[in-house]
């Protein structure tokens, strides 16, 4: 049985809206005519409420799958075998109807979070399970709470949408490759953009990465696609697709002026385009110093000289003094590894306890009010004697 494993469409992504839809729908297409059984890894939308107009893109895209005869059946129920879970962009509390639950009941997928489907191909048997995207410093313990077993007489597949510690920059509590739950055949994981693949336990970890350029970091700079899974054989293969090339280059300079760094900037853009065909997305990470008593915005801005011809992005890392302090706070936060909702979440707290307000959950408050529910909370509590 093939199986072909994909996700992070992040569809309606502003910056590269176009891209998102199409190159997602270059890879669901192809998965399709080439796999028996399809997994999503979440992030499939790029909001946890995408526009109408997203929506509808979607489902035409999804609606490949409807028109398919597949081979694969679930036992027990009636679904195609294409399967996706939640990620974190998708993610919403919990009573809310999330994306990926919406498109289910248009039929195009099933949702596997928190449970197990099989399907049954010929004689083969294979099951998965699925863990949606949680915030990193609870995966741990959600894998755990969710007690993964894997399916005895079957190749097992368990879906989750983390980073996992040493494979993704940047500090922070995450998920280990020790809390995977053991057994598994394969450890399909969305969330990290860049695609990889190695060993985990008696099974293979599979990260298919993104099919869009979503940060502009270095490591998305990779080749976009997603991955084949060939039960029989046991291998894995890297199916590229079409992307927007995306170039990270970082130049250094040494006490530059602004000239300099434009001129620097101008050389390397130029070069990059020169081996670039269409419209590229090129990230410049200028770093090093600059010329005493300038500042990074006395450098001015490129973006626009190339706009036709790049999806360009400087990124002036130049130190100067007055900037140390701030960079002391950014360093500061960092060192705490606090997430942004995880900032945003301890600033609410301490606010509530200011004004002496018993909440009896912060975290579901927080995120009513990140989904702009201002209104009905505040009646809400109003209610309240
Ligand atoms: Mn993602």
């Amino acid at each position: 049985m093939k199986i072909a494993i994909l996700g992070d469409f992040h569809l309606g992504y502003p910056r590269f809206y176009e891209d998102s839809f199409s190159q997602a729908e270059e890879a669901f297409r192809k998965a399709c005519d080439a796999a028996d059984l399809i997994v999503l890894v979440g992030d499939i939308f790029d909001t946890k409420t995408p526009k109408l107009e997203v929506i509808e893109r979607a489902l035409r895209i999804f609606g490949i799958a409807k028109r398919k005869k597949w081979g694969a059946k679930a036992e027990g129920e009636d679904s195609i075998p294409v399967v996706a879970i939640h990620g974190t962009h998708e993610r919403r509390q919990k009573d809310s109807v999330n994306a990926i639950q919406m498109v289910e009941a248009a039929g195009p997928w099933k949702n596997i979070h928190n449970r197990k489907i099989v399907f049954g191909f010929g004689s083969e048997r294979v099951a998965i399970q699925g863990l949606g995207g949680v915030p990193e410093e609870y995966a741990a313990v959600a894998m755990k709470a969710a007690g993964f077993k894997p399916e005895s007489g079957a190749f097992n597949i368990l879906v989750f949408h983390q980073s996992i510690e040493g494979l993704i920059a940047g500090g922070g509590e995450m998920l280990d490759l020790e809390d995977l739950p053991p057994g598994f055949d394969i450890y399909a994981c969305g969330h990290m953009h860049k695609n990889h693949s190695r060993k985990a336990g008696s099974g293979e970890l599979i990260i298919p990465g993104s099919t869009v350029v979503t940060q502009m970091r270095k490591d998305e700079s990779g080749k976009k696609g997603f991955v084949i899974f060939d039960t029989k054989t046991r291998k894995h293969e890297f199916v590229e697709i079409n992307s927007r090339p995306f170039f990270f280059q970082e130049l250094e300079l040494k006490d530059a002026s602004g000239e300099q760094v434009r001129a620097g900037v101008r050389r390397e853009v130029e070069e990059l385009l020169s081996k670039a065909g269409g419209k590229p997305i090129i990230k410049i990470k200028v770093i090093g110093t600059l010329a005493k008593g300038l500042k990074p915005s006395d450098v001015g801005r490129l973006e626009g000289e190339f706009s036709e011809k790049a999806f360009l992005s400087v990124d002036v890392g130049l130190e100067e003094q007055a900037l140390a302090k701030s960079l002391e706070l950014l360093r500061d936060i960092r060192g705490k590894k606090l997430s942004v909702r995880g900032m945003g979440l301890e600033i609410l707290k301490k606010k509530l306890a200011e004004a002496k307000c018993k909440v009896e959950n912060p975290e579901s408050l927080f995120d009513s009010l990140a989904e702009g529910k201002g209104e009905e909370i505040v009646r809400e509590i109003a209610k309240k004697p």
